[in-house]
């Protein structure tokens, strides 16, 4: 048997699909499935992570491709960001430069494995082509009123005098914030910040994910707690001498329970009181100074004021306290610390009485008796005690009636927060806004965008406070003096609508076309890593939705149909595969030494999409065995060409009805996302050729029927190889474009599939449940007449075990 070298194999076929121009879409094409990848960070470096997710596109788009859809499978990059900043100041180049460089490395990275993009749709982010549409958008989200300035907390270094990005915040040996240039203890401003009002769309991003059936539920779930809705109410106590005060509260079942009161240190009450009272005046000054994690949830002051319970009469004291947040709600609440784990907490802490208003009913786990508030707060609904007349009420009906009898009003909070996009950096697109002292903030008019990034120099701060020209300009609005806006944005606005530039790449005088983006929206098959569940994923669906409502697009509300989160490469040792350990491996050593192919059967096979697999020295091998093996045996029929036909034997029979089951099965496999068991599927069939075709009676035209189907369905993962098997089996035109094979699934296999069907699992599973160890017996597990008909076979062609030795088990020679 001879092989195929791979060094040779895979560039030619590369440059044979870009001639062909296999993967070009035309503009006209009508609803092509679209299938993407997120796109990279233009680190330069292509890791195993990248290969994994990119694979499992290409994997895909080129099956759908195959099966005669128009596949719209695009790439660019996320070029711009903090580390490019960083890569240029310690080179001593500048971040435009060293993105470029990136950009050409990955390229040449791509190509070499032999990924199919439509690259004539490539797009770049950093580009000025690009990036315009970031301001121009930015203005179309002001006319619609989704732009605010809110005040936000900054890190400041006062030795430098400038904002610095979180990622520019170091540690020093004892856990201190330090500024990572100067190495200064570094302090927080409150700045005001360009805002994106991403809580306007809070309730129907929260709602729409119940639609998305094609998204995994962690995703959707962790969206839900990240937007996190809560109802509730709010009710007034009155502060004797600064009026009455709303609070938020989901319990207000509790009211009665109430034993202090809490203001958020930013709360106007708070501040109104640290006028008067010394103690709370230093309170604010160090809470507002103190990280987040500085201080623990028992820090307080007391006021010295007493808050007049509504429910009650009682007063109860007023507390200025850290771990009641000023955004939240009203920025205060009543405290029962029966009843809230972190009520208790600080009640402990400060002497603060403790009572019981809420008994577990006579159906809950608990029981009254062992319940003991002084010990640990009892946080569940119940049936009201202490609470006057309304003892004995369940706690849901006495949070409807409360807000009637304590004339309060019902309120929903979100956890969710406006998106602050204002970054102090110079490698982002520049914010179009022009600050005018006659005119305060104007916004720079459509017609002079873009806003360009001037040239980079080295400073401390932002380069763009530094770039004095740039930054001068005249004001739109009355021509006077004005400087520009030197925040850029949020990277993660690029990524917001990119899936939608890829479209009409080159367009100019839109973001992209509407008509195209109504036809070929959403995207069909999307993939990415589970790290962006909340952020990226939640922003692009908040941009779809704006875009539809200002008319970009029509009735396209979410941006994608399907999801799928790629588990992580390990190393061998089982922990994360990382360059700056010692576990990592990098896909241009393996390319090299086994081809690109390898690499993609070895991951493809390794295990489903979404779970995390070990790299694996013999796993790779084994991969580049088979496919060597798979070439011998092509080679071995390309030259045997033109034997004996065996005509129609039972065995040849047999083996017909296996390729096409595998076919069947394969094409199942793919499109579930299980390329795993449609490879397994192949790796079955290739066995069963292989022993059949040295069978001295074998039929060759049957076998290589086989190994063309073979070829077919491995195409997608193995595309150069399959490209030069192809070739030797004198297969039509390019495998790329080969039709997939017809999977009409023999009826013997009914049973099978149905069982599929009913229990969403797969075969492996039902037969692992029903205890058979076996997996080669499967077929003949689950699908009985099937097991029939072989034993009728077998008798018929009087090859007595024949089938049985073909297919490697005993069950059907007894
Ligand atoms: C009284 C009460 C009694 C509450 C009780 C809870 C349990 P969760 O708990 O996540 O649903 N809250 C209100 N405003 C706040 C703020 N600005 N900062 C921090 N906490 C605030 O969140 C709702 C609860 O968080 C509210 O209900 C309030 O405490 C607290 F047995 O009111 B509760
Ligand atoms: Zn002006």
């Amino acid at each position: 048997e001879r092989g195929f070298d791979h060094a040779e194999i895979e560039p030619e076929w590369q440059r044979t699909w870009d001639e062909e121009g296999v993967f070009r879409i035309p503009d006209d094409a009508e609803d092509p499935e679209y299938v993407l990848a997120m796109f990279p960070y233009t680190s330069g470096e292509l890791h195993m992570g990248h290969v994994r997710n990119y694979t499992i596109t290409d994997a895909y788009a080129r099956f759908e491709r195959m099966r005669g859809e128009s596949v719209l499978h695009p790439m660019g990059w996320d070029s711009f960001g903090l580390p490019a900043e960083n890569a240029a100041n310690e080179r001593d180049t500048n971040p435009r430069d060293w993105t470029l460089d990136c950009i050409d490395s990955m390229t040449e990275q791509f190509k070499s494995m032999g990924f199919g993009y439509d690259w004539e749709r490539e797009i770049t982010t950093c580009d000025p082509d690009y990036y315009r549409w970031n301001q121009w958008l930015f203005q179309r989200f002001r006319e619609e009123g989704l732009v605010e300035r809110q005040a936000a907390e900054l890190n400041w270094c006062p030795s430098c005098e400038t904002v610095l990005a979180d990622e520019q915040v170091e540690e020093d040996a004892g856990g201190a914030e330090i500024c990572w240039r100067c190495d200064s203890p570094i302090d927080h401003r409150e700045m005001d910040q360009w805002f994106l009002t991403i809580t306007d769309y809070a309730e129907e991003l929260l709602a729409d994910l119940d639609e998305l059936e094609g998204w995994p539920n962690n995703v959707r779930e962790m969206q839900r707690n990240w937007i996190g809705k809560q109802e509730g109410a709010s009710v007034a106590f009155e502060i004797p001498g600064y009026g009455d005060v709303d609070i938020f509260t989901t319990r207000l079942d509790t009211i009665h329970g109430a034993t202090f009161f809490s203001l958020a240190p930013g709360h106007p009450v708070a501040q109104a009181i640290a006028e008067e009272n010394d103690e709370v005046a230093e309170y604010i000054e160090m809470a507002e100074g103190a990280d987040e994690d500085e201080l623990d949830v028992t820090s307080g002051v007391f006021t010295g004021e007493y808050a007049v319970n509504p429910a009650t009469g009682e007063e109860i004291p007023v507390y200025v306290a850290d771990y009641v947040l000023t955004d939240v709600g009203t920025g205060a609440l009543y405290a029962v610390p029966g009843h809230d784990e972190r009520d208790h907490e600080f009640a402990e802490a400060h002497d603060i009485d403790i009572v019981q208003v809420v008994e577990p009913t006579d159906d809950a786990d608990a029981d009254p008796e062992d319940v003991d508030v002084q010990e640990t707060a009892y946080p569940e609904d119940g049936l009201l005690v202490d609470s006057g007349e309304f003892d004995g009420l369940e706690s849901a009906e006495a949070r409807e009636r409360f807000v009637e009898v304590f004339d309060g009003e019902h309120r929903t909070e979100y956890n969710l927060r406006d998106w602050g996009i204002s970054r102090q950096r110079y490698w982002g697109t520049p914010i179009p806004m022009v600050h005018c002292e006659e005119c305060g903030y104007v916004e720079v008019p459509d017609e002079d965008l873009p806003v360009e990034l001037p040239e980079f120099v080295q400073t401390t701060g932002n380069p763009l406070d530094a770039a004095e020209e740039w930054k001068s300009v005249d004001c739109p609005e009355c021509g006077g003096p004005a400087e520009r806006e030197t925040d850029t944005m949020d990277t993660f606005v690029d990524s917001s609508w990119y899936f939608l530039r890829f479209l009409s790449p080159d367009l100019d005088s839109a973001p992209f076309d509407s008509e195209r983006a109504n036809d070929w929206m959403p995207v069909d098959r999307y993939v990415g890593g589970i790290e962006h569940a909340v952020m990226h994923l939640l922003y692009a669906r908040f941009f779809t939705k704006v875009l539809d409502d200002i008319d970009l697009v029509e009735g396209v509300r979410e941006p994608f149909e399907n999801l799928t989160n790629q588990g992580m490469v390990l190393g061998e040792d089982g922990n994360k595969m990382s360059k700056s350990g010692d576990n990592g491996v990098s896909p241009t050593e393996i390319v090299e030494a086994y081809g690109a192919d390898t690499a993609r059967l070895f991951i493809m096979e390794a295990a489903q999409p979404e779970k995390d697999f070990a790299w694996s020295p013999e796993g790779v091998q084994s991969a580049h065995q088979f496919l060597q093996n798979l070439y011998g045996l092509a080679a071995d029929l390309a030259e045997t060409d033109g034997g004996a036909d065996a005509g129609e034997d039972a065995v040849a029979a047999y083996v017909d009805r296996e390729i096409d089951a595998a076919a069947a099965r394969a094409t199942e496999e793919f499109e579930a996302f299980r390329f795993n068991h449609a490879l397994q599927a192949v790796r079955d069939l290739v066995s069963l050729l292989r022993r059949y075709h040295e069978r001295p009676d074998a039929d060759p035209a049957t076998v290589e029927r086989g190994v063309r189907t073979v070829v077919k369905l491995l195409g997608p993962v193995a595309p150069h190889v399959g490209e030069e098997v192809w070739r030797l089996l004198d297969g039509e035109g390019l495998l790329a474009e080969a039709e997939w094979p017809d999977a009409a699934l023999p009826d013997e296999y009914d049973v099978a599939s149905r069982l599929v069907e009913d229990t969403r699992e797969d075969v492996r599973d039902i037969v692992e449940t029903v205890g058979i160890e076996d997996p080669e017996t499967i077929t003949l597990a689950v699908a009985p007449e099937w097991k029939h008909r072989a034993h009728e076979l077998a008798r018929e062609s009087d090859a007595d075990n024949l089938i049985g030795d073909l297919m490697g088990h005993d069950e059907i020679r007894s």
